[in-house]
């Protein structure tokens, strides 16, 4: 357990954001919050947090957050809204989901909720209200899906290396992931390696981002081409001797099969296929072949794809092949959600939970509500919606599907939100929400190994509430089943889920703030075994049947998950780029916005400037397209219109455009997302975000 001390003020970054960094929190004299830092004390926040959380008092008294509840006068998606008050707006969201219960089915509404918090009371309150009412689940595919999939494919298990033995590495291959802007913590450790023992750090993405300019070596590839820069990386071991012969027969599953299918897998076949020298794919696999506290830290941003899975596992077995596992500062970390072993049953109420409820897929939010017979699974059409921390109708593929089913008069959509989304917008009922320093809840590091404590630290303004209190109130007036969960009190649940779990108690955790709860080294290196039933790794995942820790309800496998390669492999699956569509958009993360949160921040907008689309001189100049023009972006989901700028380092036929821009930062109010398909990724479901051909042209 870390050592620490009570300061003035702290709490714990509730964003969706693997780093889930402890806060130090400035009141200022009036009462207001100052600026917040990151904890010194918290061993992996080690005092650094991102520059848009620092400057959180400006999310938190902007001026344009909702204050009181709205309901709708104009018409859908207007924006003419007037206020009521809190008990007339849950008395008519209560008497309008007992009118659609008796008429549709519970089934026919469809609470919907994402991890714009990530407190466990807040977010996952949502459970036992759905499970208390029998409405429809949701099966939550839209981030972590393909990653975690493909990497316990190979490691059975969502665990791995202490994140923190980053700074005790020779060498850090940062892959698919750009954590200067997504997870900055990363970068601390990697960089204390790279001083203190003058640790290498690798890159591999498919643009040059400000992680990549930070790096020793840097590779730019094709997006999508992942695994087949993995195969001849594991080539080059086994044909160079660099293979870890002895750790393969004790720890993997089939080593000889693995080593005679990657004779063909040539640095020349990967180079061919990623559009690396084979010179770069030669010096980066000696590299990992020769450095033993080799850390691979995967992100998510390579999994984005139809073949993305398939890349996170090839991914993942080249430290299978090293062995860099059995090192201090070696092995391959993703992320850390299996050492978490939590009471949530006060939260979720899975007593409640009826197995014959449906599960509707989040991504698939666009053909659910238009109609689409195989995304209700043939269940009634969605009438009513509660949506809690997410903001669908910017952040979900087939935005013009979503857009549509958001319109529809016969739609009863309540939204309890922070600010006037493009979801809250599309509303009959706005309810306003707390924001983090406002309430208590609990967090879980996904990125590290902290359970952290983010208590509530200001009074807020009267208006907003909290998660738990709209369910709770909601609960009753529904005549849910009396349940104890729905008379807690948010610190309640905290210290009942610490007792439960065995980690003390709310009271213990105020004082040391948080709890450190990394496995011991022969575990965290699965030194014991890896988390399959014969305790290997695989390189060979039985993918219709393989471990995830998230499948669709059904346990089926879905998408074209037949024709997944049984060994690492390049698989054909990705959307290509056709003569109609010549071009291939990855839609990567801003630095100053995290998913549409932030968008909302002045500072952010001006730091980000306005959406783009980046591709290579040569290749505008072939349309015609000159730097800064106003461009049409499309392909069969629909087109967009933003601007265009150079930018050299890309393969040719990709183009980037950063960040989830408000809809109406678009010239004509299509986002980034209208062009984005929600076909479920092979082979356990997710939205494939980086991987979409499209075509470009002169407005
Ligand atoms: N500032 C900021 N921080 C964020 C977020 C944000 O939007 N902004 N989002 C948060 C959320 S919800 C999540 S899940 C995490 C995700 O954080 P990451 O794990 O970093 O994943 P992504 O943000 O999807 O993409 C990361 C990188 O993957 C690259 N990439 C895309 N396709 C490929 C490919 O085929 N191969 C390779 N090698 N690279 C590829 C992209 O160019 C991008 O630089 O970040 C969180 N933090
Ligand atoms: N093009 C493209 N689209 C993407 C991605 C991408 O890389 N490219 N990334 C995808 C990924 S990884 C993810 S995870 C999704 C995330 O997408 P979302 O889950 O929609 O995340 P945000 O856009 O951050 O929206 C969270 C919302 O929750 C609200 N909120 C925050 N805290 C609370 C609270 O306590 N109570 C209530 N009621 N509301 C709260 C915030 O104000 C905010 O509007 O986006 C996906 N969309
Ligand atoms: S790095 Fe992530 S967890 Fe840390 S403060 Fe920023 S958004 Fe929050
Ligand atoms: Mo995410």
């Amino acid at each position: 357990m870390n050592k620490s001390v009570k300061p003035a003020a702290f709490s714990t970054c509730p964003h969706d954001c693997p780093s889930v960094c402890a806060l130090d929190v400035e009141l200022l004299e009036d009462g207001k919050v100052g600026r917040l830092r990151g904890s010194a004390l918290n061993t992996y926040t080690a005092g650094v947090i991102c520059a848009k959380v620092a400057r959180y008092s400006e999310r938190l008294y902007h001026q344009d957050r909702l204050l009181k509840p709205l309901r709708r006068v104009g018409a859908k998606g207007e924006g003419r809204f007037e206020e009521i008050s809190w008990d007339a707006a849950l008395d008519l969201i209560a008497t309008k989901f007992l009118d659609i219960e008796a008429e549709f089915g519970a089934q026919s509404i469809w609470p919907y909720h994402y991890a714009g918090t990530m407190g466990m009371v807040q977010r996952d309150s949502i459970h036992r209200f759905r499970h208390a009412k029998g409405y429809s689940l949701q099966f939550d595919s839209i981030c972590t899906n393909m990653a975690w999939t493909g990497y316990v494919a190979g490691t059975g298990k969502l665990a791995g290396p202490d994140p923190r033995e980053m700074a005790v590495s020779d060498q850090i291959v940062i892959w698919g992931t750009n954590p200067v802007a997504t997870q900055v913590n990363v970068m601390t450790h990697a960089i204390t390696a790279r001083k203190k023992r003058g640790a290498k750090i690798i890159v591999i993405d498919v643009y040059r981002t400000e992680t990549m300019k930070q790096a020793d070596i840097g590779l730019v590839l094709r997006p999508g081409t992942d695994a087949a820069l993995s195969c001849a990386i594991m080539h080059i071991l086994f044909r160079d001797d660099l293979a870890d012969r002895d750790y393969l027969a004790k720890f993997t599953d089939c080593p000889l099969e693995l080593e005679a299918h990657l004779k063909s897998k040539t640095p020349e076949w990967a180079a061919a296929v990623t559009g690396l020298d084979v010179a770069q794919i030669e010096e980066v696999a000696r590299l990992i072949g020769q450095v033993p506290r080799t850390f691979f830290r995967l992100g998510y941003g390579f999994t984005r794809s139809r073949n993305g899975v398939v890349g996170m596992h090839a991914a993942a077995s080249i430290g299978a092949v090293t062995g860099c596992w059995q090192h201090e500062g070696g092995g391959v970390f993703h992320n850390n959600g299996a050492i978490y072993e939590l009471d949530k049953s006060m939260i979720e109420a899975p007593d409640l939970k009826d197995p014959s409820v449906r599960a509707l897929d989040q991504s698939l939010i666009g053909r659910i509500l238009t109609g689409d017979e195989a995304a209700l699974l043939g269940g009634p059409p969605v009438k009513a919606m509660l949506i809690q921390n997410t903001n669908p109708v910017s952040v979900t593929p087939e935005q013009e599907l979503v857009k549509k089913g958001f319109a529809r008069e016969d739609l009863f959509t309540v939204v309890h939100e922070q600010f006037m989304t493009e979801t809250a917008q599309m509303a009959d009922i706005v309810l306003p929400a707390t924001q983090f320093l406002e309430h208590d809840d609990l967090y879980k590091g996904g990125g590290q190994q902290h359970l952290l404590l983010g208590p509530k630290v200001v009074e807020g303004p009267e208006g907003p509430k909290e998660n738990l209190y709209v369910l709770n109130e909601l609960a009753r007036r529904l005549g849910a089943p009396d349940h104890p969960g729905f008379k807690m009190t948010a610190r309640e649940h905290i210290d009942w889920m610490l007792q439960h779990s065995g980690y003390g108690t709310l009271e213990e955790l105020e004082t040391t703030r948080w709890i450190d709860l990394q496995p011991d080294f022969e575990t965290s290196h699965f030194l014991n075994g890896f988390g399959h039933e014969d305790g290997k790794f695989h390189f060979r995942p039985d993918w219709g049947r393989s471990a995830a820790p998230n499948k669709p309800a059904s346990g089926q496998a879905m998408g074209p998950w037949t024709t997944m390669p049984e060994l690492p492999d390049q698989w054909d699956a990705i959307e290509a780029a056709d003569d109609r569509h010549p071009f291939r958009l990855v839609t990567a993360p801003a630095r100053s916005f995290l998913n549409s949160s932030f968008n909302e921040t002045e500072s952010g907008r001006k730091k980000e400037k306005r959406p783009e689309v980046w591709l290579l001189p040569d290749e505008a100049a072939l349309h015609g397209i000159s730097d800064g023009d106003l461009v049409k972006m499309g392909n069969d989901r629909g087109i967009i219109t933003l601007h265009a700028r150079f930018y050299e380092h890309l393969t040719p036929g990709t183009v980037i455009s950063e960040g989830i821009w408000p809809n109406d930062a678009f010239v004509d109010g299509k986002g980034i997302n209208t062009l984005v398909g929600a076909d479920p990724v092979a082979p356990y479901g997710g939205a494939a975000f980086h991987d979409t051909a499209v075509w470009i042209r002169k407005a």
